[in-house]
């Protein structure tokens, strides 16, 4: 069956408005644009802040201000907390993690009532390396009792299960091994509650010979259940819907990229991570399938230049949100803020003079 649609470039430029026409956002948006009709569970439930799922959730922007934290900024931003020296020669590092309540932006228009360590969903990237000795003071700033929980090894006082009431504190502190990529969450009951509502983050600890340069991005796989439903509506990498998709990840031709790959993604049982033109240089595949908690440390680098999307190999998580883009070019151009047009390719299969093109499905 041939299927013949009309793309809207108007409607692209005006509803993206500052953001440009990203190419990412064309390519995003005609996935959106070819799929199936809305999908049930996202249709119905009587939440203030549900958004019906049309096929605009390319339209406008998340403002970075309006949430306190930009997934473009998370991808690189690692705490390594307050550094010293203990007595024995050992490296301290201090960190404060607070938790609270916090109306949070994850598509445009689209608002959550999440739970937050420091502001944030994900909670700030954790990172030490082996040996060293953690101290995380724990803040509960919000009205209900959560925790930390680590993984990694430690001793069970450490592990987080307790809960600390509201206004209550909690120090936990322990040696940081074994390196590798874990993570942290809440681990109050009921668990699928305090996760899903944002209490999470990745945990870094480094080994103690460094691995080799590479650009360096933290992802987090999460979703969000905004009809309470216990089936999710958005799917994000770090948060707030197609944002890589707006803003294309600069990476440089043949730079090695490590992705600090972490899903927590609550409700469904798995969640994954797909690489368009290139392959993993550890596994040589190009996808990774996950369980909620499960991790991956991916390397790879791109061999010729131009735009390429990530996204979970779950077709319906990809649409509703989870989905980006790496730009690859000789110089990288980290600092632009928004990747330049590039109707081409990937980015945008319709011709550029007219916007009908043919597509055919089976
Ligand atoms: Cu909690």
């Amino acid at each position: 069956m041939t299927t013949r649609f009309r793309i809207n470039r108007r409607t692209f430029l005006g509803g993206l408005g500052l953001a440009g026409l990203a190419g990412g956002a064309a390519a995003a948006r005609q996935l959106l644009s070819v799929g199936d009709p809305p999908t049930a569970h996202a249709q119905t439930g009587g939440h203030d802040n549900q958004m019906p799922m049309t096929h605009n959730m390319l339209e406008g922007d998340v403002d970075p201000a309006t949430n306190g934290f930009d997934p473009s900024e998370i991808l690189t931003d690692f705490d390594y907390g307050t550094v010293s020296t203990l007595p024995s020669g050992q490296t301290l590092r201090e960190f404060t993690i607070v938790a609270s309540e916090k109306l949070i932006e994850i598509a445009p228009g689209v608002t959550f009532p999440a739970w937050v360590y420091n502001g944030r969903v994900p909670g700030p990237t954790i990172r030490c390396t082996q040996g060293d000795r953690l101290r995380i003071t724990f803040i509960n700033g919000s009205t209900h009792p959560h925790s930390i929980h680590f993984h990694g090894i430690h001793s069970s006082i450490m592990d987080g299960l307790a809960p600390v009431p509201p206004s209550g504190t909690f120090v936990y502190e322990f040696d940081a091994e074994p390196f590798g990529l874990h993570l942290y969450h809440c681990h109050t009951v009921p668990f699928r509650r305090h996760i899903h509502k944002g209490l999470y983050g990745a945990f870094i600890i480094d080994a103690p010979t460094p691995r080799p340069p590479a650009k360096e991005l933290v992802m987090v796989l999460n979703a969000f259940d905004t009809n309470f439903d216990a089936e999710n509506e958005f799917y994000a990498v770090n948060t707030v819907a197609f944002s890589y998709a707006k803003r294309p990840i600069q990476v440089k031709l043949g730079e090695l990229v490590r992705v600090y790959l972490v899903n927590i993604t609550e409700f469904d049982p798995l969640n994954s991570f797909h690489l368009h033109g290139g392959m993993f240089n550890d596994e040589y595949t190009d996808i990774v399938t996950m369980g909620q908690g499960e991790r991956h440390i991916l390397e790879f680098s791109f061999t010729y230049p131009g735009q390429y999307m990530f996204h979970a190999h779950q077709s319906e998580f990809s649409e509703l949100g989870w989905l980006g883009i790496f730009e690859a070019s000789k110089a990288g151009t980290t600092a632009a803020t928004f990747a330049p047009a590039v109707v081409a390719g990937i980015c945008d299969l319709a011709p550029q003079t007219g916007g009908i093109v043919s597509a055919t499905q089976g």
